[in-house]
């Protein structure tokens, strides 16, 4: 059976291998928050099942890199391969919402994201993590992974961590924000008719 007939409704999948990292992952949009998270960096799994949980996505990751070196490969990697599949899946955009902004709390913290899905890539993110790591994780890391989401998917997205005490809260408030964006930019809206856009296309 095709990775399609497994996910059903909008989706995708890539495989990428490089020097640096081994992926296969696979999206489905219209999902049900099912996971499949075998990752070399685990703070990485622990954020991308927030973020399929939240944004009702189907995912399946399995990704192999040199974190001998660093997680910084690996996680830019994903963040290239989630963008890519994210695009493809969502094909010519019509019906869609185009547009999200969430607030999502985690206990003392609070993150935002605001995207449109705009065929034109932008990343912005505001806030600062008092601290540089997360266990093994490096919180830098957290930009890249974002900054190339937004690349390859094309969309334009904005992320605002207004204040927290604990950077694994604040980190965590930013995937479950990033997946109910997601989840409502992307969801099918039935008073749009075609692609929500003036110029017709995006
Ligand atoms: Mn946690």
């Amino acid at each position: 059976m095709s990775e399609e007939k497994v996910l059903g409704g909008r989706s995708s999948a890539v495989s990428r291998k490089t020097n640096e990292t081994d992926i296969q992952l696979s999206l489905g949009v219209d999902g049900s928050g099912e996971v499949s998270l075998e990752t070399d960096v685990p703070f990485l799994n622990h954020m991308l099942d927030l973020f399929a949980k939240h944004g009702q996505f189907d995912l399946k990751v399995e990704a192999r890199g040199d974190v001998d070196i660093d997680d910084h490969h690996t996680v830019e990697d994903i963040g290239i391969c989630l963008g890519q599949v994210l695009r493809e899946a969502l094909g010519d955009k019509k019906g869609i919402k185009r547009y999200a902004s969430v607030f999502v709390p985690m206990d003392e913290a609070l993150a935002q994201v605001v995207v449109d899905i705009s065929n034109r890539p932008h990343f912005e993110l505001r806030g600062e993590f008092p601290a540089a790591n997360v266990g093994s994780f490096t919180v830098e890391l957290v930009h890249e992974f974002l900054w190339k989401l937004a690349l390859e998917a094309r969309i334009t997205l904005h992320v605002i961590v207004h204040y927290g005490r604990n950077t694994h809260h604040m980190v965590e408030a930013v995937f479950k924000a990033l997946g109910r964006a997601l989840d409502e930019a992307t969801s099918i809206d039935p008073r749009v008719k075609g692609v929500p856009s003036t110029k017709g296309v995006l």
